[in-house]
């Protein structure tokens, strides 16, 4: 499967973009663009579901890793929040 340019984050409202970008960037705490597994563990932690060992911070990180080059930039956080809130916005037709 080869990515085109239309990527799920494209498909966002401006506004939303913006808030989305604005909030993920946050989350690099020192700015290099990568989000690292402390800094990932921080905000998982932070929106208070549970707390979360390295090995999950880790597991879920991978999921996340879309090039699988084994760090989390944070463009990939970026579209992947995007195709989450993308899904959350087309509910599943029902017959
Ligand atoms: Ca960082
Ligand atoms: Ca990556």
């Amino acid at each position: 499967m080869s990515s085109d340019k239309t990527s799920s984050f494209s498909k966002l409202s401006k506004d939303v973009q913006e808030t989305l970008s604005r909030n993920i960037r946050s989350f690099d705490v020192d700015n290099d663009g990568i989000i690292n597994v402390e800094e990932f563990k921080a905000v998982l932690n932070e929106m208070g579901i549970k707390t979360y060992d390295d090995k999950e911070v880790e597991e879920i990180m991978n999921e996340f890793d879309v090039n699988k080059d084994g760090s989390l930039t944070v463009e990939e956080v970026m579209e992947m929040s995007a195709e989450a809130l993308l899904n959350e916005e087309e509910p599943e037709i029902e017959k």
